[in-house]
């Protein structure tokens, strides 16, 4: 019931490019940049139902449980120079962002906090993992976490006094991770539009949200 359903997102998907769905992977980062070495086209998306190796900045650890979460890869293939980096994760997150306000969830103090995490509180409910590679062939991986239908007990511990999921800050256990996973395409795939042609309106819409 939960489940994702990939031939439906992949129908709808705005990208047009293959998803690549995994029940249990190591990293959807570390298949996007292998995809991306291997010449995929900008919009190949990487999603997982869980990740055992998932990472955030400095290789931190990303806690990515089965059928929980939205853990997700973009390739693209922007020129990349210095000045589009932070582009890169403030488009994701704001993409976000918006995807979950389109879901229409009463969310109170859902905010972005510098450079790349989304909080509701004081408390992580997603981050965004940018990963470049410069050569014959450039390319960006954005890699996107977003917790949905955890329990406060589904973290381990050390994490949640500093963790939330959707599920939790909404007070609901019923939400539609297909329709979360949809919108955020959407809105990634609007949001980089941004990146690329009104990179100030990106920044101005990612500061309205800090
Ligand atoms: P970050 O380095 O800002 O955050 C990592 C820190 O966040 C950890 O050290 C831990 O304290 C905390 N943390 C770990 N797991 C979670 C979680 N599920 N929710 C909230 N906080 C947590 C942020 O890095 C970027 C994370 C990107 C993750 C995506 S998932 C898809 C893609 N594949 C992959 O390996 N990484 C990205």
């Amino acid at each position: 019931m939960n489940a994702i359903n990939v031939e439906l997102l992949q129908q709808h998907s705005p990208w047009h490019e293959k998803i690549h769905f995994f029940e249990s992977i190591d990293s959807t980062n570390t298949h996007a940049l292998q995809l991306g070495e291997d010449e995929a086209a900008e919009g190949t998306v990487v999603i997982a139902e869980e990740q055992k190796k998932g990472r955030g900045q400095f290789q931190r650890p990303w806690f990515s449980p089965a059928g929980t979460g939205i853990w997700m890869s973009l390739l693209l293939r922007p020129t990349i120079v210095p000045e589009i980096i932070p582009a890169l994760s403030h488009f994701a997150v704001v993409a976000i962002y918006d995807a979950i306000l389109k879901m229409g969830m009463e969310l109170n103090d859902l905010k972005i906090k510098e450079p790349n995490d989304l909080l509701i509180g004081k408390k992580k409910v997603a981050g965004v993992l940018v990963e470049t590679r410069i050569g014959s062939s450039s390319f960006a991986v954005v890699g996107i976490g977003l917790n949905v239908l955890q329990q406060e007990t589904d973290f381990p511990p050390e994490l949640r006094e500093k963790v939330t999921s959707l599920a939790v800050a909404s007070g609901t256990k019923n939400i539609n991770r297909q329709k979360i996973v949809s919108a955020l395409l959407q809105k990634l795939h609007e949001r980089y539009q941004q990146v690329l042609h009104d990179p100030v309106k990106l920044d101005l819409a990612w500061r309205s949200k800090l």
